[in-house]
């Protein structure tokens, strides 16, 4: 089945956000395998960032996400790394679509909340950078046969 990455990122658990972001993968009908809160080492953050590594705002970018705790989160369900990017919306909240997370609750590129992988070869590796195996609980809903 797939899974995808997601971390309510420091704006998002200072702001209070962390019941509101959950419950909407919750409601959507995603099943949750990992969950766990947080400080991040700045060598996790460096890694997990790599890509934006020559980018002016990396440093700045690090810095924020090791400067408060986060929820670093495992959601799996068909079709799941590509749903979550559409429920979090685009990178700027300031054009995210209304009734997306970045949309409802953001106004800054830098202060986007979450963080959503964003390809299912991204997300495999994500989810082995942030999670150990043991950590990824096996298991069905009984209210959602319909997932199986
Ligand atoms: P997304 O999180 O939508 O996949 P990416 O991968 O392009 O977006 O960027 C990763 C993170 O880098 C963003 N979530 C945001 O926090 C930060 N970021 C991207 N572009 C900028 C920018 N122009 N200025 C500051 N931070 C940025």
């Amino acid at each position: 089945m797939e899974r995808t990455f997601l971390a309510i990122k420091p704006d998002g658990v200072q702001r209070g956000l962390v019941g509101e972001i959950i419950r909407r993968f919750e409601t959507k009908g995603f099943t949750l395998v990992g969950l766990k809160f947080m400080k991040v080492s700045k060598e996790l953050a460096e890694k997990h960032y790599d890509v934006h590594r020559e980018r002016p705002f990396f440093p700045g970018l690090v810095e924020f996400i090791i400067s408060s705790p986060v929820v670093a989160m495992v959601w799996q369900g068909e079709g799941v790394v590509a749903a979550a990017r559409k429920i979090i919306g685009a990178t700027n909240p300031l054009t995210a679509e209304p009734g997306t997370i970045r949309g409802d609750f953001g106004v800054n590129v830098g202060r986007n909340l979450i963080h959503g992988s964003d390809a299912q070869e991204t997300a495999q590796t994500e989810i082995a950078l942030w999670f150990k195996e043991e950590e990824l609980v096996a298991w069905q809903p009984h209210s959602t046969p319909w997932l199986s």
